[in-house]
């Protein structure tokens, strides 16, 4: 297994619209684990494979308390949505240290395939169906800065790019 490197909010490559897996085979089963590795390092509940500089269509979530019990879905798709909506505060690896509110839907139903390449369909509610919807915007190019307003989201970039020009010091 091993640790992969983030992409960090503003780089352009977060934006990339992610294809689906073609195959679930032996180089998916690598990316699975060394995802899992790095969202468990990195202390996150989710990890989007966009993250990781890989632009296919999956994602790895575990939203226990005792981290035991990871998710994976691969080509996701949304398939209900709650009527309801709650404003939820989020945060995110590519984004480290800042937290705001998006609003997302209380509930969401998806289909995909698992890590043996077998279909399934998550019900999900609370925090696992933030991520959920949190993940599968990674997937499509979007970070949650991209939900707040024009203000905050320059004020974030200033920040973010500071932060990455005094770490390459
Ligand atoms: O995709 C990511 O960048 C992971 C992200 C997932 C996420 C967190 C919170 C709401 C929605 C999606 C994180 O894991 S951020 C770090 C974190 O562990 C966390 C932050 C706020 C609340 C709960 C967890
Ligand atoms: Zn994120």
């Amino acid at each position: 297994m091993a640790l992969l490197p983030l992409l960090f909010f503003p780089d352009p490559r977060l934006h990339t619209v992610a294809k689906p897996v073609l195959a679930v085979d032996q180089r998916i089963h690598t990316l699975v684990a060394d995802m899992l590795e790095t969202m468990y390092e990195a202390k996150g509940i989710g990890l989007a494979a966009t993250q990781v500089d890989v632009h296919e269509r999956l994602i790895v979530i575990d939203v226990s308390e005792q981290r035991d019990q990871a998710v994976v879905l691969i080509n996701p798709n949304l398939v209900w949505t709650s009527s309801t909506t709650h404003l939820n505060e989020e945060g995110c690896l590519s984004v480290p240290g800042i937290y705001d509110g998006v609003e997302r839907f209380d509930a969401v139903t998806v289909s995909a395939l698992d890590d043996t390449g077998q279909s399934r369909v998550v019900q999900a509610e609370g925090l696992l169906a933030v991520c959920i919807q949190h993940e599968m915007d990674h997937l499509m190019g979007k970070v949650f800065v991209e939900y707040l307003s024009p203000l905050k989201r320059n004020r974030i970039k200033k920040k973010m790019l500071k932060a990455q020009r005094e770490d390459a010091r």
